[in-house]
Parts: structure tokens; C-alpha cells; sequence
């Protein structure tokens, strides 16, 4: 059993439940974060009181401090930081898309996830502990209609490369992990609920999982202290890359 302790947000669904599940089967302690409580209580119940369930909007710089200032002297000193929380919405191109899903993922993806981290270097300074930013393959690779969710995810990328340098001498290891196709909730919520895009894009993929990631973490969490992975690139088999595309006058 570790005393050890993350802090992993968007911990109601995907791959932040799988990654909650994951550090308390493997002996760690967890507070768990969303906007969902029900879902919350429900990893609580199912996992027991390794788990702490904190619920707050990301994009709530206020409820942010306040959740952290909340938190028990049992869950306080924070070894890990998972940035995981963050949305697509919408596939429409620049010219067509909804601002308002724009300023949301800006909001959530990017915003929050500095905020938060923000709040939390103290402790992980303090720890010698480690952040992991779930950021993504559209942060290197453009495709139509990524535009704003890819940007953020670049800023993410790159956030963790500049929080590295900043950290330097501190012993707290950052990494940027960049999945590709993964099965969650992802489509569903990028969709606004449509069941059938989700499962007509992920059928026949055999897409990354919760606990591709979860398993992913989890090893760069616990290796040896003198190595830091910068960035892992993950995607599944089945995806690969395309060509540029060209109009012809
Ligand atoms: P899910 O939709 O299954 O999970 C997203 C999580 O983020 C939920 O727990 C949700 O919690 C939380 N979240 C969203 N908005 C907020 C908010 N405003 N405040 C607090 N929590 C929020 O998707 P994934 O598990 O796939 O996504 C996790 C991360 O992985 C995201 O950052 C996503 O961009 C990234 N990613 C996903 C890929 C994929 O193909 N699935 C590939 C590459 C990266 P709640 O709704 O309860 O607030
Ligand atoms: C999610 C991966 O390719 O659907 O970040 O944008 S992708």
C-alpha cells in the first residue's frame, strides 16, 4: 500500500475514471473530480475511501480554490496531478462553427487546466511529484473541423514543455500524453448525444480504451525518479496518417 496521492480531474467518465481505478487498485489514494456528482459518489462507492470526490466546474477559477482549500488533511499533499478533463465540441469548419463551443473548450481544455495547476504546484513542489497533461494527437496533426480542440490541445503540448523548464531543478517530472482514437465518451459529448455517430466512428477500430491510458499513466507514474517522459504519442493500430489535401482552380 502507497501513501501516495493524485489528483485527477474529469474522474466521472473515460479515461479519468479509468485512470481514478487504476491508482486505487494499485494502492494509491485519488481525489477524484467533475461537474457530475452522482458519478462521483459512484466511483466512491465502488472504490471505497482511497477515493475523494471533489466536484467543480474546471472552468470556475473560484470554485477551483475553494474545492482545493476544502480538501481533507488525508487528501492534502498531491504526488500526482492527472490534467485530464477536456472536450471537442462540435466538427464543423472554422467558418461554420459555434463560438460559444469554442469559448467552452478554450474554457475547459486550456483555462482550467493552468488554473488548476496553478493551485496545486505548491504541493506538488513540495512532493517532488509529478503532472501528466492529457493532451492529444490533434495537437500535432490538423484535420477538418479540429481547429479550436486541436489549438487547445497544442497549448497543452506545449504548456507541459514549458511548465518541464520551469520546474527544472525541482525533481516534479511532467509528461504530455497524446492519445488518437479512443472509445469514451469523447463523440458522445462532441456530438451533443449522438449515440450513432459515436459508434458509426468507432466501429471496426478497435479503438485505444480507458485502461490503454489508465495503463499508461500509471507506468509513467511510477518510474524510477531520475527519468521523465516528455511527451508519448499513443494511438491505435488501426489509425494512421493521411495525405495533404489539394484544390485544383
Ligand atoms: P469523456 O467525455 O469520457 O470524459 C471527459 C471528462 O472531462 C469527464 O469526466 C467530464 O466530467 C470532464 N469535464 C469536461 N468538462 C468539464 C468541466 N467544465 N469541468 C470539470 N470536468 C469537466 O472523454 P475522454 O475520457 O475521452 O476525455 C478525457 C481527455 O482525453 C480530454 O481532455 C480529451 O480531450 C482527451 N482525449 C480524448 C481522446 C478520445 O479520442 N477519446 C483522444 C485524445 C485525447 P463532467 O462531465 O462530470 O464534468
Ligand atoms: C481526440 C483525438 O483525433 O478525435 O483528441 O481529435 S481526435
Amino acid at each position: 500500500m502507497s501513501n501516495k496521492i493524485a489528483f485527477v480531474t474529469g474522474a466521472t467518465s473515460g479515461f479519468g475514471r479509468a485512470i481514478a481505478t487504476r491508482f486505487v487498485q494499485g494502492g494509491w489514494r485519488v481525489v477524484a473530480t467533475g461537474r457530475r456528482m452522482d458519478r462521483l459518489q459512484a466511483l466512491r462507492d465502488e472504490l471505497g475511501d482511497a477515493v475523494h470526490p471533489l466536484c467543480f466546474d474546471i472552468r470556475d477559477s473560484a470554485a477551483i480554490d475553494a474545492a482545493i482549500a476544502a480538501l481533507p488533511d488525508t487528501f492534502r499533499s498531491i504526488d500526482l496531478l492527472v490534467n485530464n478533463a477536456g472536450l471537442a465540441l462540435g466538427t464543423a469548419p472554422a467558418q461554420k462553427a459555434d463560438t460559444n463551443q469554442w469559448r467552452q473548450m478554450i474554457e475547459t481544455n486550456t483555462l482550467g487546466l493552468v488554473n488548476l495547476t496553478h493551485a496545486l504546484l505548491p504541493r506538488l513542489i513540495e512532493t517532488r511529484g509529478a503532472i501528466i497533461n492529457i493532451s492529444s494527437i490533434a495537437a500535432t496533426y490538423p484535420y477538418t473541423g479540429g481547429n479550436v480542440y486541436g489549438a487547445t490541445k497544442a497549448f497543452v503540448s506545449q504548456f507541459s514543455l514549458g511548465l518541464r523548464s520551469d520546474l527544472h531543478g525541482s525533481g516534479v517530472r511532467v509528461t504530455s500524453i497524446e492519445p488518437g482514437l479512443a472509445e469514451t465518451e469523447f463523440t458522445l459529448v462532441r456530438t451533443s448525444g449522438n449515440q450513432q455517430a459515436s459508434d458509426d466512428l468507432y466501429r471496426g477500430t478497435h479503438p485505444i480504451t480507458g485502461d490503454d491510458i489508465a495503463d499508461a499513466t500509471w507506468w509513467i507514474a511510477n518510474l524510477p525518479p531520475h527519468l521523465n517522459i516528455n511527451r508519448l504519442e499513443v494511438m491505435p493500430t488501426s489509425q494512421s496518417f493521411a495525405g495533404f489535401q489539394l484544390h485544383r482552380e
